[in-house]
C-alpha cells in the first residue's frame, strides 16, 4: 500500500500491477485488535474502506462482488431459509441475503466488531438491513461457529473474507470446508469469495480440489468483473453438497439488482478455456 497526497495504491507486488483511486480525504484510520481499518472518500468511486492495506469495498462497485457472491448461491437452492455468513463485516453480503423472501434467519459472524461499527458510520447504504428481524450479528471466530454449530444447521453458508493471510487463512482450508459440510443440510449450498481466474489460477483449483474432497459433489466458479481488487476480475466459487447447480425454472425470485439476473447466473458460470479441466 502506498498513498501520497492524492493517490490510493493497492500495490501487487507479485504480479508487477497496482490499482490507483483518486483520494479527496481520509476519513477514519484507526488500529482494531485484529488490522488496521482505512476508510477515505474518493474523487470517482465514492467511500473506499481497506483493511491492512488491501481494497475491501468501495461505493461504487461493491454492488457486483456482493451480489455475485449471494445470488448464484441462494437461487441454487429450493427454499434457502437458514443462512450463515462468515465474514462480511461490512455487511454488504447480509443486506443481498436480506432480499431473499425465503430467507427466515441469517447469522453474521465477523471477527472484528470494529470493521462492521466502520460501515454502519460511514457506508450506511450497506447496513441499512441490519436491523431486519431476521438478522443476527455475532462478532465471533467464523471457524469456531462453525465447528461448534449443529449438524445441517443452515441451507446455504457464505464465506465473505479477505485474500488467504492472516486470520482469513483458515477459511481456505480443508478442515473449514468439511465443517461447513456437516453445517449444511442435505441439499445444503456453499460459497466462498476465490480471489482472480488471472492472478489465483493455482488457488481457485487448489479451493475446487478441497471442496471436492470435502465432499461437495458439485462445483461451480462464477467470474465477474471487479475493477478495483486485483487484476479487475474476480470469483465466487459455489459447491453443492447434493445434486445440481442451476437456478430452479420453478422458483426464480424477484431480486432488486443492479448486476445478477437470472439470464446472468448461466453466463457467469462459463469458464474461460484456460480453467476449464
Ligand atoms: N472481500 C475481499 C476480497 C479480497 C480483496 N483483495 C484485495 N483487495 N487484495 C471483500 C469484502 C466485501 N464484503
Amino acid at each position: 500500500m502506498a498513498i501520497d497526497d492524492t493517490w490510493y495504491t493497492e500495490e501487487w507486488a507479485d504480479q508487477g500491477s497496482a490499482i490507483s483511486l483518486k483520494i479527496k480525504t481520509k476519513l477514519c484510520d484507526l488500529q482494531s485488535p485484529y488490522q488496521r481499518i482505512e476508510i477515505f472518500e474518493t474523487e470517482s468511486f465514492g467511500r473506499l474502506m481497506t483493511l491492512d492495506g488491501l481494497v475491501m469495498v468501495t461505493g461504487r462497485d461493491n454492488f457486483i462482488y456482493h451480489e455475485m457472491l449471494t445470488h448464484p448461491a441462494l437461487c441454487s437452492h429450493m427454499q434457502p431459509e437458514k443462512v450463515l455468513i462468515i465474514g462480511g463485516g461490512d455487511c454488504g453480503t447480509l443486506k443481498e441475503v436480506l432480499k431473499h423472501e425465503a430467507v427466515k434467519h441469517v447469522d453474521m459472524v465477523e471477527l472484528d466488531a470494529d470493521v462492521t461499527h466502520a460501515a454502519e458510520e460511514f457506508f450506511p447504504e450497506l447496513c441499512s438491513s441490519n436491523h431486519d428481524p431476521r438478522a443476527a450479528i455475532h462478532f465471533e471466530d467464523g471457524i469456531k461457529w462453525v465447528k461448534d454449530a449443529d449438524e445441517q444447521r443452515y441451507d446455504v453458508i457464505l464465506v465473505d473474507s479477505t485474500d488467504p493471510v492472516g486470520p482469513a487463512a483458515g477459511l481456505f482450508e480443508i478442515e473449514f470446508y468439511r465443517q461447513c459440510f456437516r453445517a449444511l443440510t442435505d441439499n445444503g449450498i456453499l460459497a466462498l469469495q476465490s480471489e482472480s481466474p488471472l492472478f489465483h489460477t493455482s488457488l481457485i483449483q487448489a479451493v475446487d480440489d478441497s471442496l471436492g474432497q470435502a465432499g461437495f459433489a458439485k462445483r461451480k466458479l462464477f467470474h465477474f468483473p471487479q475493477c478495483t481488487y486485483p487484476s479487475g476480475w474476480w470469483s465466487a466459487t459455489v459447491a453443492a453438497k447434493n445434486g445440481t447447480l442451476s437456478v430452479d425454472l420453478l422458483r426464480r425470485p424477484t431480486l432488486d439488482t443492479r448486476y445478477y439476473s437470472h439470464e446472468l447466473y448461466a453466463a457467469a458460470a462459463i469458464p474461460p478455456r484456460f480453467l476449464q479441466s
